[in-house]
């Protein structure tokens, strides 16, 4: 698999253990260890070590209080994975006076003096093992911590026959969650996992106390759960004709012809439901309404405004065929909603409400009657008129509603939960309204976001949600007063799957990633440190290999921080783990390399490329080309769009470095306007001989040449004269760079006249359209 190309990182992974297991505390020396020590993920809230441990064997007992009203067996998990590592299942009894559990005890006992029902104590002295909770949910947490503090899973499951015994370190911990609601999301619509992989999924968030699984499980490329009133759900929805290859913005489009599909039986689902129940965690279903709904029009065309014929969708994005809001429409989803509750225990029961297009409701009839009737503004209004009637009817059979920020248009639903994906701005106005809210936005939670440079990681999405930025989130934002927060109830990461489509590529995407979450979801902000967590993390990767997860090493990558000056670049190294060294070089085949520590500044002269790794790391480099550009001023008709600003503004255009092929890289500026001028001016007078101009060709994402560029000069006040120009040619896709050679003579400014296509040419996607223009570099050379 392309995952694990990197062979020389898990030689470098193993050195990484060595290191870490003699820095920390497997045996405690003098020294006061540091929490970290015991390698728990997410970080317990207080944590004193002991320097003893206790030995669990075959002579161990557990002797557990009742917990009444508890939903499930908080010891079944633990005792199920210690039985297949160590050959024997540790006994229990309820009876405190048991005589033979008197010896070798692990003992649960019933504290209903611990108020937050997912908390516990954990005390583990040479004598024995004392858990404390009020609830389930806090035995079960820390039984899952002892599991980590014995590092249960690092072995693989134990050989028929043979028997192992543990000797845990002594420790005494309180501990409990920062928020209620720590989620994990799976979409299985753009591809399916199948049901093993999704109990999986719901072990390792466990494992890390996550209590969420956002289960999506319905859009516009299929439909993935059984509707007993419903077949063709399952005969035609569940199913598209084929699958986009490669990412949706490469053109021309390419599909793989191959029929792709199928749907969790309510069986199927039940065995997830009750095994995630197991593990104190709550499935929520999501059932998309009323965009992303392409899957379901397509075995019930009724359900739509133009009747149809339509198509589960086969390339990814926004469709504008969205359920209509007829009442045969309302019908339906009641029904379909009635199944889920029976499946779901859940309270919470997502809607979606999304990415909604109101296209087809701004040409329908029915829909515009529907506005007047009611009194609606617009269609806005109708989409919260949607929404809200769904909401009545989950109301009134007890459970709750949560859709993604879009519910905000329009008018909130009276007692709605909003997840706030696109940025944490919806979910400020809903804390602020009165609504709860659960935080998810792009910038940190997107697990289907690149986690290191594209150029060097198997195709995503886009974006870039690094380990340490996922690790820095902060669910309550700066912008919420003390009585608002209390409205947060949490946050998510969500996985999207268009380029996921195996649970192996799953997993990459989402682990480590994930520990990181769940370390800003349970652990105080005050206790986070990047630094020591790293640290911790090398033990966990040990375990995730202990439990076959193919998590991705890309954390590892060093990066690089450029900055140019007018001879030369500034070069300052990082890597995720403290303490390494970084090894660059002008000409690797002449072998010889520089050392660099993390944030140390480097300045390398000259142009051309700058290669760099760490000792088990893959080379990478940065290409540098230096110009005349650098020592000049720039300025521009019109700024760069507020998505595409560059990474320095307009500055990103001189700083000697050119892009790589994602345009929202930070080395691009984009411009969707008319013609547009750029002007460079320099304090003196020079010669320039030619212009390299650094332009992306991406007709997939709308991303056009430009029809003509003009350079101009002037030697001084306000006279231009012609230099060259470049007419629109045919060229490759991907970064282009347009070299034109200019006529000698001093200059003082330079004027370049960018004129983009009108519209997007017919044929090309987004034809009519206005075309984006996309630019890396202007450099001039003398
Ligand atoms: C936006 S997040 C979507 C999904 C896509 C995702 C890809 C949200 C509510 N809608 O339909 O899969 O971006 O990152």
């Amino acid at each position: 698999m392309v995952m694990h190309a990197f062979p020389a990182f898990n030689q470098f992974l193993s050195v990484l253990f060595l290191f870490a297991t003699l820095m920390s505390g497997c045996s405690p020396g003098k020294d006061a260890p540091v929490d970290g020590d015991y390698n728990i993920a997410p970080l317990p809230v207080v944590m004193d070590t002991i320097q003893s441990a206790f030995l669990i064997d075959e002579s161990t007992w557990i002797q557990m209080d009742s917990f009444d009203e508890a939903t499930f067996d908080p010891l079944e998990v633990f005792q199920d994975v210690f039985e297949r590592k160590s050959g024997y299942r540790i006994r229990s009894t309820p009876d405190r006076k048991d005589k033979q559990a008197k010896e070798h005890l692990i003992l649960v006992v019933r504290s209903p003096g611990i108020i937050q029902p997912e908390a516990y104590q954990l005390r583990v002295k040479p004598f024995g093992v004392i858990i404390s909770a009020a609830k389930a949910e806090g035995v079960f947490y820390a039984l899952q911590t002892l599991r980590q503090l014995m590092r249960l899973d690092v072995l693989p499951d134990i050989e028929e026959g043979s028997t192992r015994s543990w000797a845990v370190p002594a420790v005494e911990m309180r501990d409990g969650p920062a928020f209620p609601y720590r989620g994990l999301h799976l979409d299985v619509s753009r591809h399916m996992m199948p049901v093993e992989f999704v109990k999986k999924y719901i072990d390792l968030l466990a494992y890390y106390k996550f209590n969420r699984f956002h289960w999506h499980l319905t859009d516009d490329q299929g439909w993935r759960i059984e509707i007993k009133q419903y077949p063709k759900l399952q005969e035609i929805a569940a199913f598209r004709k084929e699958t986009r290859v490669g990412h949706y913005s490469s053109y021309p489009e390419k599909y793989d012809g191959q029929r792709y599909g199928g749907y969790y039986t309510q069986q199927e689902i039940r065995d997830i439901v009750a095994y995630a129940a197991q593990r104190n965690v709550d499935v929520i279903p999501e059932i998309e309404m009323p965009g992303h709904a392409l899957a379901a029009l397509s075995a019930y065309p009724e359900l739509g405004c133009t009747g149809g014929p339509y198509e589960a969708a086969t390339t990814w994005g926004v469709f504008e065929d969205v359920f209509c809001p007829k009442e045969t429409t309302f019908k339906f989803l009641e029904n379909v909603l009635d199944e889920v509750i029976e499946l779901f225990p859940s309270t919470y029961i997502h809607i979606g409400g999304d990415e909604c297009p109101k296209t087809r409701w701004k040409s329908c009839a029915h829909c515009q009657g529907l506005i007047r009737e009611k009194g609606l503004q617009d269609e806005h209004g109708l989409q919260s008129y949607f929404i809200q009637r769904i909401e009545k009817y989950l109301n009134e059979k007890g459970r709750q509603i949560i859709g993604w920020d879009e519910i905000l248009e329009g008018g909130l639903a009276p007692n709605a939960t909003v997840m706030s994906w696109r940025g944490t701005q919806g979910g400020i106005e809903a804390a602020n309204a009165g609504h709860q809210v659960i935080m998810t936005p792009t910038s940190h939670c997107y697990l289907d976001y690149y986690q290191a440079d594209p150029s060097t990681e198997p195709l995503a999405i886009g974006g870039l949600t690094t380990l340490e930025k996922v690790y820095s989130f902060q669910p309550i934002p700066e912008a919420l007063d003390n009585k608002a927060s209390k409205f947060i109830l949490g946050g998510q990461g969500n996985l999207w799957t268009e380029y996921i489509p195996t649970p192996e590529q799953a997993e990459y995407m989402a682990y480590p990633r994930a520990i990181a979450l769940a370390e800003a979801l349970w652990t105080d902000p005050d206790r986070q440190n990047w630094n020591e967590f790293t640290v911790r993390l090398s033990h966990h990767l040990e375990l995730l290999d202990g439990m076959n997860v193919n998590y991705s090493k890309s954390f590892l990558k060093p990066t690089v921080d450029v900055s140019a000056k007018s001879n030369g670049l500034n070069l300052k190294f990082k890597t995720a783990l403290p303490r390494q060294t970084i090894f660059y070089s002008r000409d690797t085949l002449s072998g010889v390399w520089g050392n660099a520590m993390t944030g140390e500044s480097i300045p390398v002269e000259g142009a051309g490329p700058v290669y760099y790794r760490t000792e088990h790391s893959p080379t990478f480099h940065v290409n540098y080309q230096p110009s005349l550009s650098i020592g000049a001023t720039i300025t521009a008709s019109f700024s760069p769009s507020e998505q595409y600003p560059g990474g320095d503004g307009l500055n990103t255009l001189k700083d000697g470095l050119s892009g790589n092929r994602y345009h929202n890289g930070k080395d691009w500026c984009g411009w969707r306007t008319d013609r547009f001028v750029i002007t460079l001016t320099w304090p003196e007078p020079l010669e320039v001989d030619s212009i390299l101009i650094g332009l992306l060709n991406s007709p997939g994402a709308w991303i056009l040449l430009p029809e003509k560029i003009v350079v101009e000069g002037s030697s001084g006040g306000s006279d231009f004269t012609m230099l060259t120009e470049w007419q629109h040619k045919e060229l490759s896709q991907g970064r282009q760079s347009v070299s034109l050679d200019l006529a000698d003579g001093p200059v003082t400014r330079l004027r370049l006249t960018i004129e983009p296509f009108k519209a997007i040419p017919e044929g090309l996607p987004g034809a009519g359209a206005r075309p984006w223009t996309f630019l890396d570099e202007i450099a001039i050379l003398p």
